[in-house]
């Protein structure tokens, strides 16, 4: 037996990363673990199993993985942080819009009931800053 380490691309949810884990452990004489916030696999492999089988293994299913080098996230988080502002700032007169609606609440501003300016918020959050959802669907 061996350890391998494999760092994972493409992963967005849990169900990524068990949908690998559960790929890999189907292999004979393959112990894998996935950990999904650190985008790795942790895979305990009989000798006769290459490193190349179980990336192309995850490969298969439409994950990217890679031998692993670092053992730091590589990720720079601040383009993604700078998206949440964003989103959060686009899906705030959304949220007033709908608080609007409680019963009782006295506060109304019709200006922000016009669906092409609830339309022009929400694009952007679904289109640009949700992309990499869509994509990472797409590929699977
Ligand atoms: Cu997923």
């Amino acid at each position: 037996m061996k350890t391998v380490e494999l760092s994972i691309q493409g992963m967005t949810c849990a169900a990524c990363s068990a949908r690998i884990e559960k790929v890999l452990n189907k292999m004979d004489g393959v112990e894998a673990t996935v950990n999904l916030p650190l985008e790795t696999a942790t895979i305990r492999v009989d000798d006769g199993i290459t490193e190349d089988e179980l990336i192309a293994r995850i490969e298969k299913i439409g994950y990217g993985a890679e031998r692993k080098v670092e053992l730091t996230p590589k990720h720079d988080l601040r383009p993604l942080e700078r998206k949440v502002l964003i989103s959060a700032l686009l899906s705030a007169p959304l949220l007033l819009v709908m608080i609007t609606h409680i019963p009782g609440v006295t506060f109304h501003a019709d200006w922000l009931m016009s669906p092409w300016w609830q339309f022009a918020l929400a694009t952007p959050v679904q289109f640009w800053i949700g992309a990499q959802f869509y994509q990472a669907r797409i590929r699977v």
